[in-house]
């Protein structure tokens, strides 16, 4: 009897596992018949050297039996089996035991995110409560390259140690093992030197008292942070552990502002020009004729290479503004004493004698691709190529070991659909685009592929700032699932299907995203306007809602309804603590786009004139100066103009840069009398006019921030 209603407890509290899809998918995998009951007796056993791994799948799978060796019935082996490629696995479920074993740590350790995906996505909420059956299979696999990586740029926006590591566990679970830490820019420096213990103590925070200025949002208040040598070891150990090496950036010669703030001698001697910035220097590269400088970075590079154990050390090399050396009598000097043709060649100096010194510290470099234009550097510099598919094939044509990220594939702070937040220079994309990335189809031939030492994905933190970086939500939302599909093609070459992968994510991994606590983004809600009825659907099972505009009221949306005003309704969709962007149907999309005259106070350059701003599009027009109190930018219609909503935006398209940092809006029904009718925010307000309307002035009420110019664009009107 007692055994019987043992049993009978047992299998009514048995969760089965669906054998699930795994992300990334593995090279071989079969199902067997029969299943594995983990239970409170399963003992889990390791190899010596797999001790960390064994500890950190502890901390998903509740085991309390241990042994140093064996490999008796119910239990899980984990060893290593040096005939499997270094990061391949072989996992055996049988209907007595779990096998596992790679070929060397990165191999188990890969294996073991195998195993956790094959168990219920609570696994990832870490509370998984045994027993709990597991499907029978083999899978045995390994990774098509070497490097799999994930850029993060903490010096635009900070993000705390503590959720770097969230970061790294969440790639982890995606079998991604490198992380490129950007930790410096013009914008911030990260790392405690004990060296030179001000750089991040004021370099970390800008705004403020700090010589750092604030360049995207939080204009008001001092802002930032950075990482104790003690907080970036700890994490290169955390990382170390979940099989992820930690590859440091310094950003040199260029995108160096806020150390220049810090330590102006690192700037080129010429007189800044300050008139057309409302007093800041804006010089941002290392002078590359100063002896002192050499020794400032052998300070750096020397402390740097013992807090990060990667052979390498990033130290950048992109986008330097040259005009900074032309100006530079020592810069000038020096080309002509080292019979250098170009100031590019002065970038190939700079970069050769940091190369030097990472040498003396045992180091080698990895730069950003515009640093290898010349060919001049040593060809064991591995390049990161970014700015497309050709910089990249270009880099491996001249031998270099290269890491493929173009931005129009792998840049995450693109934006992922037209109406929604990011950056827009390389492309907007989703998941789907990432997945469909094949090197293959790219040119890449067998004597290229040799020299691509991996791939990967970035996400650049200059928009981030705007969206709350005190929470995860927004970073969440622009990595995953993109970060899923990246995480698939940097496995295996296997030719995709995005439907197929696409109800995998949904099936399991939107579940076990949900588990791991990420806020990821839904697919767009499709919402459709016609015969009087406004209608929404999604394919992918979430809840969707709707919001009318005029009284903010929100709706669970559960059936199509009649509806007269289209152009109100905004919908969007939700799945625990994931959503979508919010959306309409055409009628609520469309724009207007009335005749328009843009005037102001300020002239524009030829480059980009006054009248882009007049053209609806995302030309944009550029001043010749900052804007001081008083300024304006006016916008005239050639008859008066109706309309619902009017966003009043200065500063760039997709940032929040080159605005009029106080300010507040006019409007015009007769052209000659103004009435004030929105504070600026941000650089920008939204209107809802309840008459037509003549003219729009936007009108500065202080300097605008600290940059050379003011962008002037087009209103959005709708
Ligand atoms: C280009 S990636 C940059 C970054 C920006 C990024 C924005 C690279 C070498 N340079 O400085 O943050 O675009 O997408």
């Amino acid at each position: 009897m007692r055994t019987k209603l043992l049993i009978f407890f047992l299998l009514a509290v048995l969760q089965t596992a669906t054998v699930s899809a795994i992300i990334p998918n593995p090279s071989r995998f079969t199902h067997c018949s029969g299943e594995f009951v983990i239970d409170a007796n399963t003992t889990l056993s390791w190899d010596e050297e797999l001790r960390d791994a064994a500890i950190y799948l502890l901390e998903y799978l509740p085991l309390r039996h241990f042994a140093q060796t064996g490999n008796g019935t119910n239990s899980i082996r984990l060893s290593i089996d040096s005939s499997l490629p270094a990061e391949g696995c072989a996992l055996r479920i049988d209907t007595d035991r779990i096998t596992l074993s790679g070929g060397s740590y990165g191999g188990v350790f890969n294996g073991i995110q195998s195993l956790l995906q094959l168990l219920p996505a609570q696994v990832y909420a870490k509370s998984l409560h045994l027993p709990v059956s597991v499907g029978c299979c083999e899978a045995v696999d390994a990774p098509r390259f070497d490097y799999r990586g994930l850029s993060l740029d903490v010096a635009r926006t900070w993000i705390p140690a503590d959720r770097v590591k969230r970061y790294i566990d969440l790639l982890a679970c995606h079998k991604i093992n490198k992380l490129h830490f950007h930790l410096t820019d013009d914008e911030g420096w990260r790392i405690e030197l004990k060296s030179h213990p001000e750089f991040a103590r004021t370099g970390g925070f800008r705004g403020g008292d700090s010589p750092v200025h604030p360049r995207y949002a939080k204009f008001d208040e001092k802002w930032g942070g950075y990482y104790t040598q003690r907080e970036l070891r700890d994490i290169v150990e955390y990382a170390r552990i979940r099989n992820i090496e930690v590859i440091p950036e310094i950003d040199m010669p260029g995108h160096s502002k806020a150390l220049g703030a810090i330590r102006h001698d690192i700037l080129c001697d010429f007189v800044p020009d300050t008139a057309r910035t409302n007093g800041l220097d804006i010089r941002n590269v290392w002078c590359a004729a100063k002896e002192s400088n050499y020794a400032l970075i052998d300070d750096i590079i020397r402390e740097v290479s013992t807090i990060f154990t990667s052979k390498y050390i990033h130290i950048g090399g992109d986008e330097v503004d040259m005009s900074q050396w032309r100006k530079c009598p020592d810069c000038q000097r020096l080309k002509r004493e080292k019979g250098l043709n170009s100031e590019k060649q002065i970038e190939d100096y700079f970069i050769a004698r940091v190369t030097a010194i990472l040498a003396k510290y045992g180091k080698v470099p990895a730069v950003w691709n515009e640093a290898v234009d010349g060919g001049t550097l040593p060809k064991a510099t591995r390049v990161h190529g970014w700015q497309s598919i050709k910089h990249c094939l270009r880099a491996v044509e001249k031998g270099y070991p290269t890491i493929v990220m173009p931005g129009a594939y792998f840049y995450f702070d693109m934006k992922q659909s037209a109406n929604e937040a990011g950056h827009t220079w390389a492309a907007i994309f989703d998941a789907k685009k990432v997945l469909s990335f094949d090197l293959d189809r790219n040119g890449f031939t067998e004597r290229h592929l040799a020299k691509v030492a991996g791939l990967e994905a970035s996400f650049f933190s200059e928009i981030y700032i705007e969206h709350s970086p005190e929470k995860s939500d927004y970073l969440d939302y622009m990595l995953f699932p993109r970060l899923c599909a990246f995480a698939e093609v940097a496995w295996s070459s296997r030719k995709r299907n995005w439907d197929d992968f696409h109800s995998s994510l949904v099936t399991d991994h939107y579940d076990r995203m949900q588990a791991m606590g990420i806020a990821f983004r839904l697919c767009t809600p499709n919402v459709k306007y016609a015969d009087g009825m406004l209608s929404a659907s999604t394919d992918d099972g979430a809840v969707i809602y709707y919001t009318d505009e005029r009284n903010g009221k929100r709706t669970r949306y559960t059936a199509p309804f009649p509806c007269d005003a289209p152009e109100h309704f905004a919908f969007c969709s939700e799945y625990g603590s994931a959503g979508s962007c919010t959306t309409g149907s055409k009628e609520y999309l469309r724009m207007l786009t009335p005749q328009v005259t843009v005037t102001s106070s300020m002239t524009c350059s030829a480059k980009n004139p006054i009248e882009n701003a007049a053209t609806y599009s995302n030309k944009i027009a550029r001043t010749t100066r900052a804007a001081h109190a008083g300024d304006w930018i006016a916008y005239s219609f050639a008859e008066p103009m109706s309309c619902r909503k009017i966003e009043v935006q200065t500063g760039h398209i997709h940032l929040r840069r080159c605005l009029f940092l106080a300010g507040h809006v006019e409007i015009s029904e007769d052209g000659k009398t103004f009435v004030r009718a929105a504070e600026l925010h941000n650089g920008g307000a939204v209107i809802c006019p309840d008459k037509p309307l003549t003219a729009i002035r936007i009108v500065a009420d202080g300097n605008s921030d600290a940059e050379d110019n003011v962008v002037i664009q087009s209103l959005k009107i709708k």
